[in-house]
């Protein structure tokens, strides 16, 4: 690993929205992710269903600027670059594909560990427009972690192809945060990409990540209720109400986290050094 330079921004940025420009990222923990964010203004991953074109669209950013290695502790590949940006520098991470973000395989746990963790100061989300109703899943499971993400609506070449009309103003107002299609292929809607990536990153475009609302009341409170202890046991502790759905569900990685207080590592921005095996919260593997 390079020797670590000093990142431009501080290791745990200000709350979201104390600072609209300001980086969020969490530098510490992204180097125990394997992460080194270098002199990079912001941290951007790259997350999707399998097989949605994740790579080629950060081949379409990064260009040559990129490298591959391992994840720490896995034998997950990552492929990590950089682009810049109307005088802005973006380290790119190209997420393991995932249905789902609920820890259940080694990949699952690395895209959740480095959205929860590693604090990107934008997500692309790539979503293929041919399986919109599917991928949407993962969608909605980032939405409830940041809103800051942006849907990389890829593959239009293909839903035309089949006839498939989407309508992406709407879908954008439905999810509240900017969706850019794209035929990431043949470099279509790149540009757009790269301005909505920029806009999200520097807070200035305004994102309401849609959370979803379950229907039975009961559970609603509960998560309230847990919510709120969380916040009071851990202070500062990024998506509680992420965090109390999964131990609700019996999430034993995450229970294991509030027993031994790894998860306040989260509101601090230091994870604890169980985070260098990209896995902080000691779940067991597939
Ligand atoms: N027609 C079409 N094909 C695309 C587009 N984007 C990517 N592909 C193709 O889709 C296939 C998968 O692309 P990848 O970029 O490897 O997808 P990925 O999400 O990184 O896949 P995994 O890492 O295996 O999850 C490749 O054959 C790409 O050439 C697109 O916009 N249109
Ligand atoms: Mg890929």
């Amino acid at each position: 690993m390079p020797g670590p330079e000093l990142p431009t921004a501080p290791d745990a940025g200000p709350a979201h929205g104390a600072c609209t420009s300001c980086a969020i990222y969490n530098s510490a923990n992204l180097r125990k992710l394997g992460v080194e964010t270098g002199t990079y203004d912001y941290v951007a991953a790259v997350a999707g269903n399998p097989n949605t074109g994740k790579s080629t669209v950060f081949n379409a950013l990064t260009g040559l600027r990129q490298h591959v290695g391992n994840w720490p502790g896995k034998t997950v590949a990552r492929a990590e670059g950089g682009f810049h940006y109307h005088g802005h520098g973006y380290k790119l991470v190209d997420l393991p594909g995932t249905y789902s973000l609920l820890s259940t395989s080694n990949d699952e746990e690395i895209a959740r560990d480095f959205l929860l963790f590693g604090r990107p100061d934008v997500t692309i989300a790539v979503v293929d427009a041919t399986r919109l109703e599917r991928n949407l899943n993962l969608v909605l499971q980032i939405l409830q972690i940041t809103d800051r993400v942006v849907v990389a609506l890829n593959l239009m070449d293909e839903s035309e192809r089949h006839g498939i009309t989407i309508d992406v103003r709407h879908l954008a107002r439905e999810l509240g945060v900017p969706v850019t299609p794209m035929a990431a292929r043949k470099g279509q809607g790149v540009p757009e990409l790269l301005e909505s990536v920029e806009q999200v990153a520097r807070g200035t475009v305004a994102t309401r990540a849609h959370r979803v609302k379950h229907r039975d009341p009961r559970l609603e409170r509960a998560v309230d209720v847990l919510a709120g202890q969380l916040q009071q046991t851990f202070p500062g502790l990024p998506s509680t109400r992420w965090v109390a759905l999964r131990l609700l569900e019996g999430d034993p990685g995450t229970e294991q986290a509030v027993r031994d207080g790894t998860l306040g590592d989260l509101g601090r921005g230091i994870a604890g050094p169980e985070a260098t095996s990209a896995r902080p919260t000691g779940t067991a593997a597939r």
